[in-house]
């Protein structure tokens, strides 16, 4: 339906059509564009979760940077834990554009009110989970994050531009050290296969319950924030990294995956959505210690910014005085 506006007041029923007729049209929002309300809340808790999760995300491979068999393997890993930093300061940016303040989404994190990928709440044993993250956990991350680059909203769409060309980087290295440690001794393949079975789960967790479980599906494809569903994704997924795994020689571990020539994709096994619920409740393996490392990380850090701001504020003065 088309909004013939002649006398310059919308109500809020015109606007918000001609916002619909917008996004069907494949244009982007942007920040001073008119939005309805829930759409706004619903990028800025996404947006907002997104952030977060590349943040707490630096924990678990932070984990093995003191003790990276080499120091190639380490300058790499620490340049890919800078980048999931970085991934999450331009998110916080972007979603700052949405009118929430970084203080704000900060308090919703470490009150545990804002949530952040399950993922990042399980532990990391030996270097090769670190093989598996980048394999598994960054290579689900880029399947979802392909989708998002399409987003309506244009400060979201384009940080997941810049986003996934970095993500592709960490894919690789993942992949790289799962083939290094599956073409290594019996040890070394044992870890390499140990590690995939305990992130195959939680990875194909990472892209949400099922379509006919997700509340906020429906919604959010409307209005084009989503452009492929969970359980599209996770399919795309699943049947992007099984020759991955058949070219490593190790076995992913679930008994009902098998090739099915009439879909022409894989058939799996179903998710253990209790322990999903239970990871995302705040009650997995590492929830209580992810969240403790970065309340202490910002309360340690108080000090810089209140130097920070009293740095600012003497130059604002000099400013003044000066003129
Ligand atoms: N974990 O209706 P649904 C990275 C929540 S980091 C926790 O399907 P939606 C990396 C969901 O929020 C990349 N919670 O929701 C970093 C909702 O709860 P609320 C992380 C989950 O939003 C370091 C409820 O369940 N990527 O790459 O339509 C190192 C119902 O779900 C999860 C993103 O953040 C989960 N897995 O769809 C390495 C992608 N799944 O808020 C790598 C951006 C669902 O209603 N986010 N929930 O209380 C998205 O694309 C979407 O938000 C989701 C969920 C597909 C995740």
């Amino acid at each position: 339906m088309d909004v013939v506006n002649t006398d310059n007041e919308w109500t809020d029923e015109e606007l918000e059509i001609a916002f619909q007729n917008k996004v069907d049209a494949e244009q982007r929002i942007e920040p001073k564009d008119w939005m309805p309300d829930r759409y706004r809340q619903t990028l800025i808790r996404q947006m907002s979760q997104h952030a977060h999760s590349e943040i707490v995300g630096m924990l678990p491979e932070g984990n093995w940077l003191t003790r990276a068999p080499s120091l190639k393997r380490k300058a790499v890993l620490m340049a890919k834990i800078q980048d999931e930093g970085g991934h999450g300061l331009y998110l916080y940016s972007a979603t700052e554009t949405l009118g929430i303040s970084r203080d704000e989404m900060y308090e919703q994190l470490h009150s545990g009110k804002a949530k952040y990928s399950s993922i990042f709440n399980y532990p990391t044993l030996t270097w090769a989970d670190v093989g598996a993250i980048g394999w598994l956990v960054d290579g689900a991350a880029i399947t979802n994050q392909i989708a998002l680059c399409r987003c309506s909203y244009g400060p979201y769409a384009r940080a997941m531009v810049k986003i996934c060309k970095e993500e592709s980087f960490h894919q690789r290295q993942g992949y790289e050290i799962m083939m290094t440690m599956a073409q290594g001794t019996a040890e070394q393949r044992e870890m390499a296969q140990d590690a995939l079975n305990r992130w195959w789960w939680p990875s194909l967790m990472m892209f949400g319950p099922n379509d006919t479980n997700s509340p906020q599906s429906a919604q959010s494809m409307k209005w084009k924030i989503k452009r492929q569903s969970n359980d599209e994704l996770r399919q795309k997924f699943v049947d992007a990294t099984v020759p991955q795994a058949k070219f490593l020689n190790l076995r992913i571990p679930d008994d009902d995956l098998v090739w099915n020539e009439e879909r022409k994709a894989h058939d799996f096994g179903e998710i253990d959505w209790v322990e999903f619920k239970n990871v995302v409740k705040g009650n997995g393996l590492c929830n209580r210690e992810r969240l403790k490392a970065r309340v202490d990380a910002h309360d340690g850090g108080k000090w810089v910014r209140d130097a920070a701001l009293a740095y600012a504020n003497k130059q604002k003065l000099r400013a003044v005085d000066a003129a």
